[in-house]
């Protein structure tokens, strides 16, 4: 594998046409989405891809790959590691395994709201979660929403944790979430997320866990019918450039990326809510069952072992305390 001759793809530099006030592309950063076109986070790193290409006086473009056409979530990250792909937009999940801080903002029941996860992500220690993608080949951009997830399956509605005994479920690709859900008494499966309902199909896992957009757009919902609203989970998704990738660009172009992907934010965010009640719409319609009188208190309280495993570093300690102080 060339290493960086596949990002920056020059692309054709057809001679401008005469009068056209924008230059042609001069550099293409290629992105990777596991979800489909239209769904909020494509669309908002179209919209970053259009100020980019404004600011940069139409000479440099994103191209968005979506519907993981550049391969599951685990590896294209590896692939931006390599400079391979320049742009990533994944969910904070896999990333746990490899840079310890992500596992905070991917800890059960750590974020009280919506409105409590916008201020720590957009307060210093999501600038610090962030800048610690730095240390591993990876420059971190900004934020995008991913709602909460919530357990659903194929085989029976889970109204209580008892329920949860035995089922198997699909997680990401995580040691966090494996501990989690046997913290629960069920068994976890991580596996890609494109292998999801084929796997809940065939009976090899009973359900998996997501928010509404993500079990209304992948079709899980037509082989769960089950979704129990237990909200385990607020893991942010993240916008991550690659490194070499960064590098490559002049300090001005560098700063035309920041900022897009900053301004790229707000958009998602209006987008998700919007999304989030039509997904819940559409599987609603749809006939499934959904479990809303649920007790959280017995989720919560068994999620104990799992900080105790996985926050025992003090740094992450201190960004643990950090956001559970912000008001
Ligand atoms: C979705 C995230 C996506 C993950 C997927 C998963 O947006 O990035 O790949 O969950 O469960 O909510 O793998």
């Amino acid at each position: 594998m060339k290493l960086g001759t596949m990002s920056f793809a020059a692309a054709a530099c057809t001679v401008a046409m005469a009068g056209s006030a924008l230059a042609e592309c001069e550099i293409t950063l290629r992105s990777s989405d596991t979800h489909a076109d239209g769904y909020p986070t494509v669309a908002a790193v179209n919209h970053m891809g259009d100020l980019v290409k404004e600011r940069s006086g139409g000479r440099i473009c994103i191209e968005v790959f979506h519907s993981a056409q550049l391969g599951e979530e685990k590896d294209t990250i590896e692939q931006t590691q390599f400079g391979v792909i320049d742009l990533n937009r994944v969910s904070m999940g896999p990333f746990n395994n490899i840079i310890p801080e992500t596992q905070v903002p991917s800890l059960p029941y750590i974020f009280r709201s919506t409105d409590h996860m916008h201020k720590v992500l957009d307060g210093d220690v999501g600038a610090d979660i962030l800048a610690a993608f730095s240390n591993h080949d990876l420059v971190g951009l900004t934020y995008y929403d991913a709602g909460s997830r919530s357990f659903y399956n194929s085989q029976k509605p889970i109204t209580s944790m008892d329920d949860l005994a035995g089922m198997k479920f699909r997680v990401m690709q995580s040691d966090l979430f494996v501990d989690m859900v046997a913290a629960l008494g069920a068994n976890a499966t991580p596996m890609p997320y494109g292998e999801v309902y084929s796997s809940i199909q065939t009976g090899v896992i009973d359900g998996a866990e997501n928010n509404w957009p993500s079990y209304e757009s992948s079709g899980h919902f037509e082989v769960a019918g089950y979704y129990t609203l237990d909200q385990h989970l607020m893991v942010p998704e993240v916008l991550v450039m690659s490194k070499m990738s960064f590098d490559k660009l002049s300090a001005e172009d560098q700063a035309i990326i920041l900022q897009a992907a900053k301004d790229s934010t707000p958009v998602n965010r209006e987008l998700w809510a919007a999304r989030e009640a039509a997904s819940e719409e559409k599987v609603r319609a749809a006939g499934n069952e959904i479990i809303t009188d649920i007790d959280k208190a017995p989720f919560v309280a068994a999620m104990q072992p799992v900080y105790d495993k996985y926050v025992t570093d003090p740094a992450l300690q201190s960004l643990v305390a950090r956001i559970q102080a912000v008001e």
